[in-house]
């Protein structure tokens, strides 16, 4: 690394901690001292890291042909999409379209798609987690928020494809997102970082801005209510008895700008008590609002909340494997705030006061963002400001230690989320761990200036964190699970149930009623049910293809020329489009997905007369 490289990443650090300054006040004037410059140190630790086992650590190595342990499921930000990984090897296996565009999937060209989408076309995913039985993952669906359009999606697992999509209302910044750990997942919340007014009347003064805590059927999708709140409401986390959610404040101020988000010197971390909502819902104790029954979760309003001070600003809340303690990162504390879950029952009862329920408050570092767990009492905190992973233990900061470290590790850099082997279960297995860093600044070989993102895999098996594997990613790696093979393979199927869709094409044709033309279309490799197709200028086309090849990995396409139409159909699967002939002439369809020696014979030919 030449000394250039090393200034420049100096000044891209500095500036980006004078930002950070605004914001960071409470985090002083050290913020500018750590690891500015890579050290020697670090350069070792690489070199020790090549080549697979280290002296008694596990083996990181996956040879060619052989399988992972771990399929990585991760929020993909603001491309809209979850992607699939294999952990340890890191592999990209998949990308999963869900708020965006997918020409190669043919997600958001397809009326399959487009039921879902309404026509939306962008998407922000940041919280990636599985539907759950008792305490951990069943392996049947994914859940994940767009922080744009305020839309809860899900994917089916089987299939790993989205299967349904709802809009939640009176909600702007969709964020923070969990499901019922136990005993199911009947319910997901969800959060809203902005506060609007509610109805959103713009002319509403400011201090009539609320959060939503909203409750999502997860079978159904459907909402089930909201719990309104002054505060804005950051991530979520649910508990293990299925008796509370809880979520991070930074606004509890109700500001609009920064320094009105900083007034306070503390904000909170809100406790929604289910019981109670269950029991306001039975009593009708809420009022419609664009078709939702909301909530009164206000001060002095209900009992239904539970507001638990901790210092300001605060970020993520990640609930322990035993399901004994929520930590609280505080971003713009140094602490992570530990609160004790036995304890809310109390604050609830009214036999404690909510301050009472955090048991520990241990400095971690300059700016804990994300808490992770090993499932051996150790909590690993991501902290952005340092560029560190930093795994303390839990038992040692209850017991009053305020600095109780085992390990720090230095990542590259402005580590965002990170996550263990499923660290989000009581099965928490403390295997491998995720570094999702928001910059990889100097690291690869310039690309102009949007730099990759950078992600890091370490090794959390031993009592020293190891970082095995360092690499880009595509924008953004936000968030992810990582979900042991056993429990993901066995649900995921080869081929589609052809007769799930109800438009499953059995026999090729044309049928014409008046300016509507269906189109039928079985694909059989190396062709399509039909070598021409006959339409008029202006007929309202809806092409359906039906794939009836029954071995998998025999996916066809579907491509239109100079019709902008392009999707796939895996094994048994049924997709369709509808479109317009509105320009005469010949027009050919092709298989874009290889499938056969004669793939490129596989087409048709679109006769539009004028
Ligand atoms: S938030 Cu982004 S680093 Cu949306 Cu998950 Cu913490
Ligand atoms: Cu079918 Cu290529
Ligand atoms: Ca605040």
């Amino acid at each position: 690394m030449s000394d250039k490289k090393i200034g420049n990443k100096k000044i891209d650090r500095r500036s980006l901690l004078k930002f950070l300054g605004v914001a960071g006040a409470a985090a002083g004037a050290s913020v500018m001292v750590p690891n500015s410059v890579i050290s020697e140190s670090k350069k070792m630790m690489f070199a020790k890291a090549e080549g697979g086992e280290e002296k008694g650590r596990q083996s990181y190595e996956v040879k060619p042909g052989e399988y992972d342990d771990y399929y990585g499921f991760w929020s993909g930000g603001h491309s809209g999409e979850l992607r699939v990984l294999g952990i340890p090897s890191m592999r990209e296996l998949k990308r999963i379209p869900v708020f965006n565009i997918d020409c190669g999937s043919g997600w958001g060209i397809t009326n399959e798609s487009k039921k879902l989408l309404k026509g939306l076309t962008v998407g922000d995913t940041h919280h990636v987690h599985g539907s759950y039985k008792d305490g951990t993952y069943d392996g049947k669906y994914l859940f994940v928020n767009d922080k744009i359009n305020a839309r809860i999606a899900r994917v089916r697992i089987d299939y790993m494809e989205t299967d349904a999509m709802i809009d939640i209302p009176n909600a702007q910044g969709l964020h923070g997102t969990f499901p019922q750990r136990y005993p199911k997942t009947e319910w997901l919340v969800t959060n809203t970082e902005f506060q609007i007014p509610v109805p959103n009347n713009p002319g509403a003064p400011q201090n009539e801005y609320y959060g939503l805590h909203t409750i999502v059927d997860a079978e159904k999708m459907a909402v089930v209510c909201q719990i309104m709140v002054e505060e804005n409401l950051d991530l979520a986390a649910t508990d293990y008895q299925g008796k509370y959610s809880m979520s991070t404040s930074y606004n509890s101020e109700q500001g609009v700008t920064i320094s009105e988000m900083l007034a306070a010197d503390h904000d909170y971390l809100l406790v929604f008590n289910w019981e109670r909502i269950r029991e306001a819902l039975r009593k009708n104790n809420y009022k419609m609002i664009n078709g939702v029954k909301v909530i009164d979760g206000r001060r002095g309003k209900s009992d239904i909340v539970l507001r638990i001070p901790v210092p300001k600003n605060p970020h993520g809340v990640n609930v322990s494997p035993d399901g004994k303690y929520a930590v609280c990162s505080g971003k713009v504390s140094p602490t992570c705030s530990v609160v004790e879950i036995a304890k809310i029952d109390q604050a609830f009862a009214g036999k404690i006061k909510p301050e009472e329920c955090v048991v520990a408050q241990p400095e971690i570092g300059l700016g804990p963002l994300h808490t992770t767990f090993d499932g051996r009492g150790n909590a690993i905190t991501s902290v952005f400001i340092d560029s560190t992973n930093v795994k303390w233990d839990l038992e040692r900061a209850i017991k009053g230690e305020k600095k109780p470290i085992v390990d720090v590790l230095d990542v590259h850099y402005q580590v965002g989320h990170i996550m263990a082997t499923m660290a989000e279960t009581k099965e928490a297995d403390g295997r491998w761990l995720i570094s999702l860093n928001k910059m990889s600044k100097d690291r690869f070989i310039n690309v102009g200036p949007l730099k990759p993102e950078c992600e890091q895999l370490v090794d959390i098996s031993g009592e020293k964190l190891r970082i095995v594997h360092d690499g880009t990613t595509y924008i953004e790696p936000h968030d992810c699970i990582m979900v042991r093979r056993d429990v993901i393979e066995p649900k995921v199927k080869h081929r589609y149930d052809m007769f799930e869709h109800p438009l499953a094409v059995t026999k090729s044709g044309v049928e014409r009623k008046g300016k509507d033309v269906t189109v039928s279309l079985t694909a059989n490799a190396p062709v399509y049910g039909l070598q021409e197709v006959k339409l008029k200028k202006g007929d309202r086309v809806t092409v359906i293809v039906t794939n009836h090849d029954e071995i998998s990995d025999l996916t066809h396409g579907f491509a239109l020329t100079n019709y902008n139409i392009n999707f796939i159909v895996s094994p048994f699967q049924t997709k369709s489009v509808t479109f317009t002939a509105d320009k005469p002439g010949v027009y050919w369809a092709y298989c874009t997905n290889f499938c056969h020696a004669l793939h490129l014979e596989m087409r048709m030919r679109f006769i539009v007369e004028a």
